[in-house]
């Protein structure tokens, strides 16, 4: 096992913006995605993602599936296996099996999420040693269980996180920003899951500044969060922050557009 297996990443995967993505869930009534703009910006995040370090494998588009560009909710992965999850929203159910094959060609290990249990990438955080794994309206008991029991097998102990209801994905309000450190907004720290490690705080009104994701030297940020990027600066992060104005109209962040290992 590396030492960092939570943040050093050699490989990724994405999948490029179908025009359906206007289409996307969203939590509400809010405007659609100007599908151009989206293009740019997912295109700045691969660029990012290049120059972080790793190795990509770009997916084209699939219409059929508006949301697959948030390709981490439908697998895992690990360093010597993939999981195939099962997406809790009906419309992205059939994303994982689709990914599959993809997954076959990287990994030689690759497991299905067993049981009718769902649930989506976004919910699970991974550091070293502990998977948190949050309930929310995506992920359920019985998929938080099926998943507790395959990452035992790498050593990954599962820590149960009810997410406050309003908040879409665990992950919506954190990230991991070293080993031992979280970024987290005080309402998800407030549920005191975190007490092993050190949490930064993400300041007070830059609530969705919180999901930002760590790759090997660089933190990746949301643009226009100025505490929160003075916060991490000072706190010796090196940041690369990134506009996503239009993922974030149908409530992606920055993990969700890429499966790392
Ligand atoms: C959804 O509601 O499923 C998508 N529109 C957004 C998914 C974002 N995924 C994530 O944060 N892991």
């Amino acid at each position: 096992m590396s030492k960092n297996r939570c943040f050093q990443f050699s490989r990724a995967i994405t999948r490029s913006p179908a025009p359906t993505v206007v289409d996307g869930l969203r939590d509400g009534d809010g405007s659609d995605p100007d599908f151009t703009t989206f293009q740019t910006q997912h295109k700045a995040y691969i660029a990012a993602l290049e120059k972080a370090g790793v190795k990509l494998t770009r997916l084209p588009q699939t219409a059929k599936f508006p949301d697959s560009v948030f390709i981490e909710d439908a697998a895992i992965c690990l360093q010597d296996a993939a999981i195939v999850l099962r997406p809790g929203a009906p419309s992205r159910f059939g994303e994982a099996e689709f990914l599959r094959p993809v997954l076959e060609q990287h990994f030689s290990k690759v497991i299905d999420l067993p049981g009718d249990g769902t649930l989506d990438g976004g919910d699970v955080l991974l550091t070293n040693h502990h998977a948190f794994i949050g309930l929310s309206e995506r992920t359920n008991q019985a998929g938080f269980d099926a998943l507790a029991s395959i990452l035992l097998q790498f050593d990954y102990q599962s820590i149960k996180v009810e997410t406050p209801s309003d908040i879409l994905h665990f992950k919506t309000d954190c990230g991991l920003l070293d080993e031992g450190t979280i970024f987290a907004t005080k309402k998800l720290a407030a549920t005191g899951c975190f007490s092993d490690y050190r949490v930064i705080e993400v300041p007070e009104g830059e609530e969705a500044a919180a999901n930002i994701v760590r790759i090997n030297d660089v933190v990746f940020l949301s643009s226009n969060y100025p505490n929160s990027k003075k916060l991490l600066q000072k706190s010796g992060y090196n940041l690369v922050t990134l506009d996503i104005s239009e993922p974030a109209k149908i409530d992606g962040g920055l993990s969700c557009m890429s499966l790392r290992f």
